[in-house]
């Protein structure tokens, strides 16, 4: 794919069959490739895209949640969200930083994310209805996330690698969070558990789409996988997060709406109904339901926050010009 001739992502290297033999070598080793080492062109892309569009989904998720603080139940449930949203505002700054070794500046990422270029997690296009789906959100949203981001953590690039180990301590706490509202409804009064089950129905099969597409339908993963940038396949992972979520689904007393979902003895693990692919690639290609809102919240806060990125820049010229003249 990458022929002899092209330059690479150092814009010294040339791409010949030795220099990729050379990085593959590295990989295959479990070395940890830095920003400043050389790389394939389509190797530091790969990761621009995949870290950019990982961070887009920490900021952009922090707005269906952000809706529900002021109307958590009790002032527990308010600092537990509120530190939870301000922990994805963090996710999202070190995957911006992460990204930005790699020569790609956060406005670039920004245009990209508000003129559609790049994608962000589909979740992030359903609306919240219900306090439950605080629940739900942190129970199968953050858990489809811990699962997708483990073995991030063992990714070939360093600091995206890196970034991800606090990221995950930072969602199994969330995770738990979440299971708590849901425990606590679903032990609740019969209203409460409505709630419960409801937002498990709505939530269910797209936390199931956070995986990407079927394996056979994933342009990227096979060579994503040669790089050691994924270590599993989306639909390896999709089926781990199932395996695990049906039990903890069992012991809450709700019901997965999936009536297809059958424990399969020979393969160790469930089987389950058809995804609806359609829906996963309309809502993939920027027509959610919350695809619009998402955006123009992105933009407002973008364009409210310009005075700030302003004075900050001038602040550090100001700061620059004096330590020169004192020198
Ligand atoms: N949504 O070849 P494929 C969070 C795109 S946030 C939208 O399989 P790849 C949290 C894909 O980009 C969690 N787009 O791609 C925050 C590609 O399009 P492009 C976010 C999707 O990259 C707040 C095309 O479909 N996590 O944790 O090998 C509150 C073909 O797919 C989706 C990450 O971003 C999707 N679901 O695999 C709570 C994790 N799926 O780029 C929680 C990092 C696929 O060619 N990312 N597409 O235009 C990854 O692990 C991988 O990028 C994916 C996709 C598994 C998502």
């Amino acid at each position: 794919m990458y022929s002899q001739g092209l330059i690479g992502a150092d814009n010294r290297t040339e791409e010949t069959p030795e220099f990729l033999a050379r990085f593959q070598k590295r990989i295959d080793a479990e070395e940890k490739i830095e920003p400043k080492d050389e790389m394939p062109e389509g190797y530091r892309r790969t990761l621009v895209r995949q870290i950019g569009q990982h961070a887009h989904s920490e900021i952009v998720g922090m707005l269906p949640e952000g809706n529900w603080i002021t109307r958590a139940p009790s002032l527990r449930r308010k600092a537990a969200l509120l530190a939870k949203v301000q922990d994805e505002g963090g996710h999202g700054l070190y995957l911006y930083s992460a990204a930005e070794t790699l020569g790609v500046s956060r406005e670039e990422m920004t245009e990209e994310l508000l003129s559609g270029k790049a994608k962000y997690s589909s979740i992030f296009n359903y609306p919240t209805l219900s306090w439950a789906d605080m629940g739900t959100i942190g129970w199968l949203v953050d858990g489809a996330a811990i699962m997708n981001q483990i073995p991030l953590c063992r990714c070939s690039f360093g600091p995206y690698a890196r970034a991800m180990i606090r990221v995950c301590k930072e969602e199994s706490f969330h995770q738990r969070q979440g299971y708590e509202i849901v425990m606590t409804l679903a032990q609740g009064t019969p209203e409460q558990k409505v709630m419960a089950q409801d937002s498990l129905n709505r939530w269910w099969w797209p936390s199931l789409m956070m995986f990407g597409p079927h394996d056979a339908d994933s342009q990227h993963s096979d060579q994503s996988m040669a790089w050691k940038i994924k270590r599993f396949t989306n639909d390896e992972l999709r089926q781990k997060f199932i395996d695990a979520t049906v039990p903890q689904a069992e012991y809450l007393g709700l019901t997965i709406p999936d009536p297809d979902l059958t424990w399969n003895e020979e393969k160790g693990g469930y089987d389950h109904g058809p995804i609806d692919w359609d829906e996963f690639w309309r809502v993939v290609k920027g027509h959610g339901p919350m695809a619009k809102d998402r955006i123009k919240a992105r933009k407002k806060a973008w364009d409210d926050g310009a005075w700030v990125r302003e004075a900050a820049l001038a602040h550090a010229e100001k700061r620059r010009a004096r330590k020169i003249a004192a020198e």
